[in-house]
C-alpha cells in the first residue's frame, strides 16, 4: 500500500496530524502499536493552552470539549506557609483549559474514523527505511502478520519510547538531556477538587500539585524519588502527605475520597536535534520532553503539528518544499522557550536532594519575587498560556 504521508503514533500529535491532512485532501494512516482502549484510557496530561484550544476548535475537534472543559484564569502559588494568586486572564488576556488528554485523544480518534482516516491498532512500526531516498517503507507488524507501507513521508509521533528518532544518523543526531532527582507520584480520586483553581505548591518535603479533571474527580501529584515504588504509597498515606504539604496553607483542607489510578513519573528534560531526517520528521515527545511542572508536554506535540501540517500541506498543494527545511527550526525556538519554562517552574517549586540550605532559602525567595512582583507574575503567566505557535 501506498499512502502520502505514513504517520507513527496515535497521540495527540500523530492524531492532530491525520486530522489537518485530511482537511485539505492530504491522505494518510495511522499505525498504532497500543489497542483503541489503552490508548483511550492513558491517564496523563490535563492541561490545554488557548491556543491549543483554538487549533481543536479549526478542526472540529473541540465541541465536547467546550462542554465538559473547565475554564481556568488563574493559579496559585503555595509557599512559606502563603498563598498568592497569579490571575492569568488579567494578565495575558488569555485562559487554559482543563480537560483530560485522553478525553482529546477520544475526540480525535472519533473525527478521524468518522472522516475515515484509517488509524490501524494494534500495529506495531518496527522498521523505517527509504528516508534518504525517493519513497519511504514502514514496516509494522499486524494482526500477527508483517505488512510494508510506502509513503511520501513519516510522521514520527510515537513518543519518546518510538522508533523513529533512532532513524536518525548518530552522527547527525543531537540529544540535549536533564533528568531530576525526583519524580511524579500521581493519583486520580473520586473527589471534588479542592480549590476551583490548580494549586502549585512548595513545600519542605517536596511539591505537591492539585488540579482536577471535574467537579467531581481531583487529580493531585506529590513529588517524590524518582524511583519510588508505587505500593509504598497507600491511599491513607497519600492523603495524608497531601493535607501535610497543602495543610500548612491558611484555609485549605483537602477533600479526600476513592483513589482509582496511582502512578510514578520520573522527570526529565530532553531535545533531540535536528527534528527532520530526509523524508521523516519527528514530533511531539518523540522530539522532546519536559517535566510536567508547566503543563507543556501535549501542548507542544500540538504546536509541532501545527507546523509540519503547514509545511506539508505547502508542498501537495503548491508544490513548495520550503518549509521543510524550517520546521524543526521553527518548532526548536517555541520548544526551547517552553524547556526554559518547564525547567524554571521545575527547579522553583521542588526542593532537590542536592540543595544546599542556602539553595533552599533562594528558592523561597525566587518564589516571592516572583509572586509578589507583577512584573514576575506576568513572565509566569505568558509561559502558562503558551507563548505563540510560531514564536
Ligand atoms: P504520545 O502521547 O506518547 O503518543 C505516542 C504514541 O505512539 C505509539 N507508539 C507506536 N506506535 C506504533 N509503532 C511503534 N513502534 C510505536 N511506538 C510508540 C504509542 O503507543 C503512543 O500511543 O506522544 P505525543 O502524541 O507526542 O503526545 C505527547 C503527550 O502525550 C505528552 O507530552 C503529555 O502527556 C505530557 N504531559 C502534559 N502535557 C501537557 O501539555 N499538559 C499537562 O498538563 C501535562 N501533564 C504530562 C502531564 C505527562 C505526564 N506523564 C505521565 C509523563 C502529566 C504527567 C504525569
Ligand atoms: C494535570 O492536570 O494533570 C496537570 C496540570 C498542570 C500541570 C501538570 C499536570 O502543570
Amino acid at each position: 500500500m501506498h499512502i502520502q504521508v505514513g504517520i507513527i503514533g496515535a497521540g495527540p500529535a500523530g492524531l492532530l496530524l491525520a486530522r489537518m491532512l485530511h482537511l485539505q485532501g492530504i491522505s494518510s494512516i495511522i499505525l498504532e502499536s497500543r489497542s483503541r482502549p489503552y490508548v483511550e484510557g492513558r491517564i496523563r496530561a490535563g492541561l490545554l493552552e488557548q491556543g491549543s484550544v483554538d487549533l481543536l476548535t479549526e478542526t472540529g475537534m473541540a465541541d465536547r470539549l467546550y462542554k465538559e472543559a473547565l475554564v481556568h484564569e488563574g493559579i496559585e502559588l503555595l509557599f512559606d506557609g502563603q498563598r498568592h494568586r497569579i490571575d492569568i486572564t488579567a494578565l495575558t488576556g488569555r485562559k487554559v483549559y482543563i480537560y483530560g488528554q485522553q478525553e482529546v485523544v477520544k475526540d480525535m480518534i472519533a473525527a478521524n474514523l468518522a472522516a475515515g482516516v484509517p488509524i490501524l491498532f494494534e500495529a506495531d512500526a518496527y522498521e523505517i527505511s527509504g528516508i534518504e531516498g525517493d519513497r519511504a517503507t514502514i514496516r509494522y507488524r499486524h494482526e500477527g502478520k508483517d505488512e510494508v507501507l510506502t509513503c511520501d513521508y513519516v510522521a514520527g509521533c510515537d513518543g519518546f519510547h518510538g522508533i523513529s528518532r533512532d532513524m536518525i544518523p548518530a552522527h547527525l543526531f543531537k540529544g540535549h538531556d536533564r533528568i531530576y532527582p525526583y519524580g511524579w507520584l500521581g493519583i486520580l480520586a473520586n473527589a471534588a477538587p479542592t480549590r476551583d483553581e490548580l494549586l502549585y505548591c512548595s513545600h519542605d518535603n517536596g511539591f505537591a500539585l492539585f488540579t482536577m479533571r471535574s467537579a467531581t474527580v481531583s487529580r493531585c501529584y506529590l513529588q517524590v524519588a524518582p524511583d519510588e515504588n508505587v505500593d509504598n504509597w497507600s491511599d491513607d498515606r497519600i492523603w495524608s502527605e497531601l493535607e501535610k504539604r497543602l495543610g500548612k496553607h491558611e484555609g485549605l483542607t483537602i477533600s479526600t475520597g476513592e483513589i482509582t489510578q496511582k502512578s510514578v513519573t520520573a522527570m526529565r528534560s530532553f531535545v533531540a536535534e535536528p527534528m527532520r531526517h530526509g523524508r521523516m520528521f519527528l514530533a511531539g515527545d518523540s522530539a522532546h520532553i519536559v517535566p510536567p511542572t508547566g503543563a507543556k508536554g501535549m501542548n507542544l506535540a500540538i504546536s509541532d503539528i501545527y507546523v509540519l501540517a503547514k509545511a506539508l500541506v505547502a508542498f501537495y498543494k503548491k508544490n513548495d518544499a520550503s518549509l521543510f527545511d524550517s520546521y524543526g527550526p521553527t518548532c526548536l525556538r517555541r520548544i526551547w522557550r517552553a524547556q526554559h519554562f518547564s525547567w524554571w517552574m521545575t527547579s522553583m517549586l521542588h526542593n532537590s536532594p542536592e540543595a544546599s540550605p542556602f539553595d533552599d532559602k533562594r528558592r523561597i525567595a525566587e518564589l516571592y519575587t516572583v509572586a509578589t512582583s507583577v512584573a514576575g507574575q506576568t513572565l509566569l503567566a505568558e509561559n502558562y498560556v503558551g507563548l505563540p505557535f510560531e514564536a
